[in-house]
C-alpha cells in the first residue's frame, strides 16, 4: 500500500536545499519556533485551561470567540512557510484547543479532511506550555506521510474504531515506522503533513494539563472533502471558511465550480453567525 510519490509539494519545494523544506519533505513533519507573541500564547493558554475548568478536554473553533487563538491560527511567518512548502496559498480553516491530552488513536488527517488534488492540507500543533512526557503528548510516526492514502473502500468494514484505527496500527507496524513524541517547549510548533500518522499518547499523570492548539490548514485551488463520509460513491464536499480571509473559499475542479450540499453550507454559515464553538 506504499505510494510511489512520497509527498505532494511544489516543484521548488521538492528540489529546495533549505534544510527545513528538505526535512519536511523527507519526514512529513517539522518543528519550528515562529516567534509567537508571548502574551498571545499566554492568553490562548488561559482560554485552553478554562476548557478544562468547564469539564471538557477540547474546544473546536475557539477562534470565533478568542482573538489570541485566532492570531496563532493566522500568524504570518507560519503561513509564509506553509505557502513555500506547498507552492500554494495556505489558509487556516479550523482550530482545536486542548486543556488535556486527547489520547486520540493514531490516524491521518487525510481520512477526516482531504483535498482534490490530494495532500493539500496540514496541521500545526502549538505548545501553549512546556509539554511533559506524562501529560499524553502528541505522538507521530516520521515518514508515514509516504504511505498511500487510505480510503473508506480500503477498510474491511465501515467502523472507525473497529476497522480504520486497527488498519492504521497494522500499517505502522508492517512498515516499521518508529513512534516519536512531541515534547515541545512553550511557543514551539510542529507542522504535520496531511497523511502523517499521529495521535495523542496515553496520559500517565492523571491530573496533568497539556495546553495546546492545533490549527488545520488547507491550500487554495482545491476541492475540500471528508473522505470518511463518502456515501454510495458520492464524495462529501465540505463548506470551507478561511479564518484568515474571513470568507468562504471557492472550490474548483477542471475549471468547474464545485459546491458542498445545501445543508452542509447552511450549517457552516450558521456556525459563523452564532460563533459556534464545540466542546467535547
Ligand atoms: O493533540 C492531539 O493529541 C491530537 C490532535 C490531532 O490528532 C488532530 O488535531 O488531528
Amino acid at each position: 500500500m506504499t505510494g510511489a510519490v512520497p509527498y505532494y509539494m511544489s516543484e521548488d519545494a521538492r528540489t529546495d536545499q533549505d534544510p527545513d523544506i528538505a526535512f519536511y519533505r523527507d519526514h512529513g513533519y517539522l518543528i519550528k519556533d515562529f516567534g509567537f507573541d508571548p502574551s498571545v500564547i499566554d492568553e490562548a493558554a488561559k482560554a485552553s485551561a478554562e476548557i478544562g475548568d468547564a469539564g471538557f478536554v477540547r474546544a473546536q473553533d475557539l477562534w470565533r470567540r478568542n482573538q489570541s487563538v485566532k492570531s496563532i491560527a493566522c500568524h504570518n511567518a507560519l503561513m509564509d512557510l506553509l505557502d513555500r512548502l506547498y507552492g500554494r496559498k495556505s489558509f487556516p480553516f479550523q482550530t482545536l484547543n486542548f486543556a488535556r491530552g486527547s489520547e486520540q488513536k493514531p490516524h491521518s488527517d487525510t481520512y477526516h479532511f482531504s483535498s482534490d488534488p490530494e495532500h493539500f492540507m496540514c496541521g500545526v500543533w502549538v505548545a501553549l506550555e512546556d509539554v511533559s512526557a506524562l501529560s499524553g503528548p502528541l505522538e507521530f510516526y516520521p515518514g508515514s506521510h509516504s504511505l498511500s492514502i487510505l480510503a473508506k473502500a480500503d477498510l474491511p468494514g465501515p467502523s472507525y474504531a473497529e476497522h480504520y484505527e486497527p488498519l492504521v496500527a497494522q500499517r505502522i507496524s508492517e512498515h516499521g515506522f518508529r513512534r516519536q513524541t512531541a515534547l515541545l517547549k512553550k511557543g514551539q510548533a510542529l507542522i504535520w503533513a496531511a497523511n502523517l500518522v499521529h495521535g495523542g499518547s496515553p496520559i500517565e499523570a492523571a491530573t496533568s494539563s497539556r495546553l495546546s492548539q492545533v490549527t488545520h490548514f488547507y491550500f487554495r485551488d482545491c476541492v475540500y472533502t471528508t473522505p470518511m463520509r463518502i456515501k454510495n460513491g458520492v464524495r462529501h464536499i465540505r463548506s470551507i471558511y478561511s479564518i484568515a480571509d474571513g470568507d468562504y473559499v471557492p472550490q474548483k475542479q477542471d475549471g468547474k465550480t464545485r459546491r458542498p450540499g445545501a445543508l452542509v453550507a447552511i450549517n457552516n454559515r450558521l456556525s459563523n453567525i452564532i460563533r459556534r464553538t464545540r466542546y467535547s
